[in-house]
């Protein structure tokens, strides 16, 4: 498309801002925090809402004609433009806000709805995750590639739970699925990493439903980049805004959507209505 002439610009731009937005967070990793909260148990903190700022600032500063969709509230002014920045300024916030250690800053550039470029940033371990449309995926410059597992017994898995009580429970039926014919399952509380360490043979698949544009933006582009397999859980295209992937290395993606039909990615109705309800 006609921006990929810019994207190595637009990586660079990215990568820097990614970088000054992570050492905001490594600087307030560890201290008290001015926590709020957007639902029962759903958090935000002074943090995430700094990194957001640096990271719009830095955007209407250098391409102010771009789109702009942040989780803490950045938006476009109506711009019409092709090119839309998407940014979790900090995912894995309940981590950071219970110290410990594992979140990063997501930035992806999405060309009228297709990413464009992807950076995923984890500033206490250093980890750059890059992704460039077309052109491979990286960590800290090296190239990344999914794994070559071929069997569920040998997989590593992640997942993560929504927010919503009611729908956890149900959430809960896949997990036990996956859980009695896997390696393991993790739950790391961020999104952006789980589809980064897919993408890094890391860990071997990720399921997730309920998430947001700025929680896989990035990430998806990594991790497909990588050589990874990304849908939704019918084995259909994956989008941003589709709220629910699929993402696992090559030689189980399949069978992973096999146990989803299989098994249905809810337990059957019973005699509670509720469970015949998605979340
Ligand atoms: P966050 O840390 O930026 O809130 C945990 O399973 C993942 O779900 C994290 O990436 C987390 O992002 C994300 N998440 C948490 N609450 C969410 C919500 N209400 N909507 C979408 N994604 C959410
Ligand atoms: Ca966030």
């Amino acid at each position: 498309m006609e921006h990929q002439e810019h994207a190595a610009a637009y990586l660079a731009f990215a990568t820097d801002a990614a970088r000054r937005a992570g050492a905001i967070l490594r600087d307030r990793f560890g201290l008290p925090h001015d926590v709020e909260y957007k639902g029962a148990v759903d958090m935000v903190t002074e943090a995430d809402k700094a990194s957001e700022a640096l990271i719009v600032g830095m955007i209407r500063a250098a391409y102010p004609d771009h789109d702009v969709l942040g989780e803490e509230g950045a938006r476009g002014d109506d711009s019409d433009s092709p090119l839309r920045w998407v940014i979790d300024p900090l995912d894995g916030t309940t981590n950071f806000a219970h110290n410990l250690p594992i979140f990063c800053v997501s930035i992806g550039l999405m060309e009228r709805g297709v990413p464009l470029v992807g950076v995923v940033y984890d500033p206490m371990r250093d980890e750059l995750f890059a992704a460039v449309r077309g052109a491979g995926a990286t960590l800290n410059g090296q190239p990344i590639r999914a794994s070559r597992v071929d069997r569920m017994l040998g997989a590593l898995l992640v997942t993560g739970f929504v927010y919503d009580m009611t729908a956890r429970a149900r959430q809960a039926h896949l997990w036990r699925v996956f859980m009695t014919r896997v390696q393991s399952i993790r739950q790391t509380g961020s999104a952006a990493l789980n589809l980064c360490y897919v993408g890094a043979g890391r860990l071997d698949g990720f399921w997730e439903r309920g998430l947001a544009p700025w929680d896989v933006a990035a990430g998806a582009l990594v991790l497909a980049e990588a050589g990874g397999v990304i849908t939704d859980f019918e084995g259909g295209p994956f989008t941003v805004d589709g709220g629910v992937l699929l993402a696992a290395a090559p030689g189980i993606h399949h069978e992973m959507l096999a146990l989803i039909a299989e098994h249905g990615e809810y337990a059957p109705a019973t005699a509670d209505p509720a469970n015949r309800q998605r979340p």
